[in-house]
C-alpha cells in the first residue's frame, strides 16, 4: 500500500486510535504497515482493553480460545499455544502482550492517556483531540477503538458511598488480588460477570450473598485444558477455518440447526438440547433455526434450561428463584459459566431475590432490603454491567462538522452507516460500532473485519488523492432502517437488555447490534467497497 503520502503537512499524526485493546492493537499494526503515521492513546496503564480492566476472579471469554484470537498473522496463530478451551483473562492479556511485543506496537502507544474531547476542524479537515491531562493532538483520522463494554456502571442505590467495607467493581478489579478469607462478601448482579465470579468468590469468602434482580439463563462452559492434539489438528487447517469463520453466523463455527424446534417430537428436541448442553457453551442457542425468531420454539429451549436448574440446585425454593422467566432465552445475553448453579448448594452461599424484596439501602455495615432484612457485609462486589456499545464513545465530547455534538446527534439512539461511520463526523471511524454485528459476534473476527475495511478505505481514498470521507445521510438512514427491521423480526428486542440500552436509565431504547450475521454483514461491506463506496462522500483537499 502506498499510504502516508498525505502526511507531510498539517496534523501531528495521520491516524489517532483511541484504545489499545484487541481493536486498537490491530488498527495500529495494520495502518502502520500500510504506511500511515499512527498513534494510540490508551486510558489504562497497560494494554488489553476489556481484558486489562476485567480481571475479576473467574473472568473468562465465552468464545473458544482458538477462535478468540487474531487471524491476521499465520505465524502468530501457529506459534501461540492456548492452554484451555475457553481462555481465562490472564491468558488473554498475556496473548495481547505477546502480540504487542511481537509486532513492536508499544512504541506507538501512550498509556495512561484518557481522551476527553475530539473536535473536527472543518477548515483544516482534521481532528483536534484533547486528553484529561490537557494536551491537544491533531490527526487527519480518528479510529474509535474504545470497546463495546468498557464504560462500567455503578448501581443507583442510596448509601453506596457510605459502605464501610471495600467496594469492588468487576470491571475495575484491583491488580492486587483482594484477600477475601474470612470475609462476608455480597455480589450485586448476575449477568456474565456475576455468574463467572460467584463460584470463585464462594470458594474464597466465608459467606457469600448474591443479590439477584433478574434471573438469567446460564449454560455450562465445560471448560477444560485444550488437548494439544485438538489444537494441532485445527492449526493444520487454520487458514481454511478462519475463512469459514469470517463468513459464519457469529464468528464461530457452530452447527446451526436447520429444523424448527416445533417440527420435531419433544423427545428429539430434548435429545438435541441435551447433546448441546453436554458440549457446553453458547452453541445451545443454535439447536434449532427458530429459537431466536419464534416464541413457542424459544419456550422449548427455555423450559429445558429451567429443568436443568431445578435438577442442579438442591433447595427447591432457591432453584425457583434462579429460574428465569418473562423474557426469551437468548434475548438477554446468555451467560456461559463454570459451576454457577451448583454454587448455591454450598453452605454459606445465599441468594436474595431483590426483584421480590428490593434493595432499600446500602449502609456502612451491609445491605438492607425493603422487607427489613439486613445482610451484613465486609466486601461488596458490583457486577452491575456497562453503558454498552455507545458508553465509551459518548464519554468523549465528540464534535463533528459545524460543532455538532455526537451526543446530540445520537440523542434518540445511535445512528451509523454500517456501524462504521456516522454522518456529520468526517474521518471518524467506529470499530464494532452500533449497527454492526459487534457484541452478537466473536469480537476479534468483527474487529479485524472493521479495521481491514477502514484501512482499505483509507488506501482507496489516498489513491483518489482525497483526504476526507463522510457517510451520506441518506445511506445512513437506509442502514439504520435496515438494522431496525432485521432486529424486529427476532425476539432480541424482547429482552430488556443492555443490547437495547435498557440497563441505563434515560438511555434511548434502540436495539443496537446488527442481527443479520457476520457473513452477511461482511459481504455487504465488501460490496460497498467493490462499488467504490457509494454510501460515502469523499473530498479533495484542493477543494478546501
Ligand atoms: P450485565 O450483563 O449488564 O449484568 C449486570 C447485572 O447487574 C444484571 O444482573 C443486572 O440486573 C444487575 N444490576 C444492575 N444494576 C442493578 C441494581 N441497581 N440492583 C440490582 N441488580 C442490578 O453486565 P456483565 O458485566 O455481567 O456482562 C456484560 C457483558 O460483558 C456480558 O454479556 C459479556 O458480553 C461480557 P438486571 O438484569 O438489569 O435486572
Amino acid at each position: 500500500m502506498s499510504a502516508g503520502r498525505q502526511s507531510s503537512a498539517g496534523p501531528d499524526h495521520d491516524v489517532l486510535v483511541i484504545g489499545a485493546g484487541f481493536a486498537g492493537l490491530y488498527a495500529l499494526h495494520r495502518l502502520r504497515t500500510d504506511g500511515w503515521r499512527v498513534r494510540v492513546l490508551e486510558r489504562g496503564d497497560g494494554i488489553g482493553g476489556t481484558w486489562f480492566w476485567n480481571r475479576y476472579p473467574g473472568a473468562r471469554c465465552d468464545v473458544e480460545s482458538m477462535d478468540y484470537s487474531y487471524s491476521f498473522s499465520p505465524e502468530l496463530e501457529q506459534d501461540w499455544q492456548w492452554t484451555e478451551r475457553y481462555p481465562a483473562q490472564p491468558e488473554i492479556l498475556a496473548y495481547l502482550q505477546h502480540v504487542a511485543e511481537r509486532f513492536d506496537l508499544l512504541r506507538d502507544i501512550e498509556l495512561g492517556t484518557e481522551v476527553t474531547a475530539a473536535e473536527f476542524d472543518d477548515h483544516a479537515a482534521l481532528w483536534r483531540v484533547t486528553t484529561a491531562a490537557g494536551a491537544t493532538v491533531t490527526a487527519r483520522y480518528v479510529v474509535m477503538a474504545g470497546g463495546n463494554l468498557s464504560a462500567p456502571r455503578d448501581p443507583d442505590i442510596p448509601g453506596l458511598d457510605t459502605f464501610a467495607g471495600r467496594v469492588l467493581h468487576t470491571a475495575r478489579w484491583p491488580h492486587e488480588e483482594p484477600d477475601l478469607a474470612g470475609a462476608r462478601v455480597g455480589v450485586i448482579g448476575t449477568g456474565s460477570s456475576g455468574t463467572q465470579a460467584v463460584p470463585v468468590l464462594a470458594e474464597r469468602a466465608a459467606h457469600l450473598t448474591v443479590f439477584q434482580r433478574t434471573a438469567n439463563f446460564s449454560l455450562p462452559a465445560h471448560n477444560q485444558p485444550l488437548d494439544p492434539e485438538v489444537a494441532a489438528e485445527l492449526k493444520a487447517r487454520y487458514r481454511d477455518h478462519r475463512e469459514q469463520v469470517r463468513y459464519s453466523r457469529n464468528g464461530q463455527l457452530r452447527a446451526w440447526g436447520e429444523r424448527s424446534a416445533l417440527e420435531v417430537t419433544p423427545e428429539e428436541r430434548d435429545k438435541e438440547y441435551e447433546a448441546r448442553w453436554q458440549v457446553g457453551g453458547g452453541g445451545f442457542i443454535g439447536a434449532f433455526r427458530d429459537l431466536l425468531a419464534d416464541e413457542r420454539a424459544n419456550d422449548t429451549a427455555a423450559d429445558f434450561v429451567r429443568g436443568k436448574i431445578r435438577e442442579i440446585v438442591h433447595d427447591p425454593a432457591v432453584a425457583e428463584r434462579l429460574v428465569p422467566s418473562g423474557f426469551p432465552i437468548g434475548a438477554k445475553r446468555v451467560t456461559v459459566d463454570t459451576g454457577y448453579y451448583a454454587t448455591y448448594n454450598r453452605p454459606g452461599v445465599e441468594l436474595v431475590d431483590v426483584r421480590a424484596d428490593p434493595i432499600e439501602a446500602i449502609h456502612p455495615g451491609g445491605i438492607r432490603t425493603a422487607s427489613g432484612d439486613d445482610h451484613p457485609l465486609d466486601v461488596l462486589v458490583l457486577a452491575t454491567g456497562f453503558d454498552a456499545m455507545t458508553g465509551a464513545v459518548l464519554a468523549i465530547d465528540v464534535r463533528g462538522r459545524d460543532g455538532l455534538a455526537l451526543g446530540e446527534k445520537w440523542a434518540a439512539g445511535p445512528r451509523t452507516y454500517l456501524g462504521l461511520l456516522t454522518a456529520g463526523f468526517p474521518n471518524l471511524f467506529l470499530i464494532t460500532g452500533p449497527g454492526s454485528p459487534s457484541v452478537l459476534s466473536n469480537m476479534v473476527v468483527s474487529i479485524e473485519q472493521h479495521v481491514d475495511w477502514v484501512a482499505d478505505l483509507l488506501g482507496a481514498l489516498g489513491e483518489r488523492g482525497h483526504d476526507e470521507v463522510e457517510a451520506r445521510p441518506d445511506a445512513e438512514d437506509r442502514w439504520v432502517a435496515h438494522v431496525n427491521e432485521l432486529s424486529e423480526s427476532t425476539l432480541f428486542p424482547r429482552g430488556n437488555s443492555w443490547y437495547l440500552g435498557a440497563n441505563v436509565p434515560g438511555k434511548p431504547r434502540v436495539f443496537m447490534p446488527y442481527v443479520g450475521g457476520v457473513g452477511t454483514y461482511r459481504r455487504h461491506c465488501e460490496d460497498v467497497a467493490a462499488q467504490g463506496y457509494p454510501g460515502l462522500t469523499t473530498r479533495d483537499p484542493a477543494a478546501r
